[in-house]
């Protein structure tokens, strides 16, 4: 088995990338995408990582800045210590280090993808994946009217998206379901709160089963794995958990506890792809369903979401959309474009398969940093 020697230095990069449209949700309208990026050097060999924390605490409590923090002072200097090793080891040594899993995910998957080009292998096979071509999705986010919205749906499904999601919050959510369904009766639809109900709102989701969406995403607040066991006993639709699931912990504690029939493992959030394939066994043993989120990662991150979908568990469609969507230019090529079906190929060659555009994210650069052993 292949192994890494050893890390012979590091960059941390922030780019900037302007949004094609701002993305409402109901916690914040995001116009950019800052994303922190980790490239890791070894002999003639590199790998890439992208942490899907943002400026702000507002999705999760991570943010770029102490995602930096945590990757400089504590992550990296375990790596640099490390010689001829397994990405395996260096999870187990950043377990000493709690939380700040997206900090983590950075790290994890740059290494994933440095010890699959090493080994010349798509990282699906390291993965223990196998090759295909995986369901597309779609995250609408709040649109001024529901004429928008309903431009916006049309299109998607015209490109034969596999499910169309759309974001919801207090105020905005039965009326506008109310339209969606009546213009399109047959899609496969669903809702995300961004954990902006509370208990005290339990009619309106109750409501909501009216409008056959193939579940509810994270309707309570985003620590509260107690209180989404009370709403899915009260709804007929399928409760999905993302904000509140942080880690395998986590997911047993939802599968105990009934909180939610099914479960959005975004990689970047739980720690990387070796934590996110160990929820999908755990939730496959149990019975869950999961699927690939998304936080509107660059070609970087998002490649990493295509390779996680080729394990057999992501039995739904996730939040994999075009990069045309989101941005004008990505810093990767290829761009994730959907096949005629709306179905996604995983990028060819060794690693995560895309190639990144150095170039290019000097030009985005917000902030640069080079670190060594
Ligand atoms: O809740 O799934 C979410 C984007 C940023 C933060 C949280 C979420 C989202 C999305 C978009 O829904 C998913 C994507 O297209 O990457
Ligand atoms: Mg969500």
């Amino acid at each position: 088995m292949t192994q890494i020697n050893k890390i012979d230095r590091a960059e941390l990069t922030i780019v900037r990338l302007p949004l094609i449209h701002p993305f409402e949700t109901s916690f914040a309208v995001q116009t950019h995408r800052d994303a922190l990026l980790l490239r890791l050097i070894s002999g003639s060999f590199e790998g890439w990582g992208e942490c899907v924390s943002a400026p702000d605490p507002y999705y999760a409590y991570e943010t770029n800045t102490t995602a930096l923090h945590v990757i400089e002072e504590f992550l990296m200097p375990l790596v640099f210590g490390m010689r001829e090793f397994q990405v395996d080891d260096a999870v187990e040594a950043f377990r000493k280090i709690r939380g700040h899993n997206m900090a983590k995910a950075a790290v994890e998957n740059a290494l994933l993808d440095l010890l699959s080009r090493k080994s010349d292998m798509p990282l699906f096979e390291l993965l223990g994946g196998s090759h295909k071509k995986i369901m597309s999705g779609i995250s609408i986010g709040i649109k001024k009217n529901t004429d928008e919205l309903l431009q916006s749906i049309g299109e998607a499904k015209d490109k034969k998206y596999g499910r169309i999601k759309i974001k919801i919050k207090r105020g905005r959510d039965v009326e506008v379901l109310k339209v969606v369904r009546a213009a399109f009766p047959d899609i496969r639809l669903m809702a995300d709160a961004n954990a902006d109900y509370g208990l005290e709102d339990i009619d309106i989701l109750v409501a909501l089963d009216a409008f056959d969406l193939m579940m509810i995403e994270q309707p309570m607040n985003y620590d509260d794995i107690y209180t989404h066991s009370i709403v899915q006993k009260r709804l007929k639709t399928a409760v999905c958990l993302d904000e509140s699931i942080k880690g395998l912990n986590d997911a047993n504690t939802a599968i105990a506890l009934k909180s939610c029939r099914i479960i959005n493992i975004k990689q970047g959030r739980v720690g990387g792809l070796l934590a996110a394939r160990a929820i999908q066994e755990t939730c496959a043993r149990n019975g869950m369903p999961v699927w690939s989120g998304g936080m509107l990662e660059t070609g970087i991150g998002r490649a990493f979401n295509i390779h996680l979908q080729t394990l057999d568990g992501f039995v739904l469609p996730g939040d994999t959309s075009e990069t045309a969507r989101y941005f004008e230019e990505d810093i990767v090529d290829k761009p994730v474009v959907l096949d005629a079906d709306g179905f996604i190929e995983i990028p060819a060659g060794p690693g995560t398969g895309v190639q990144v555009l150095t170039d290019r994210i000097q030009k985005l650069q917000s902030f640069h940093k080079r670190l060594s052993p």
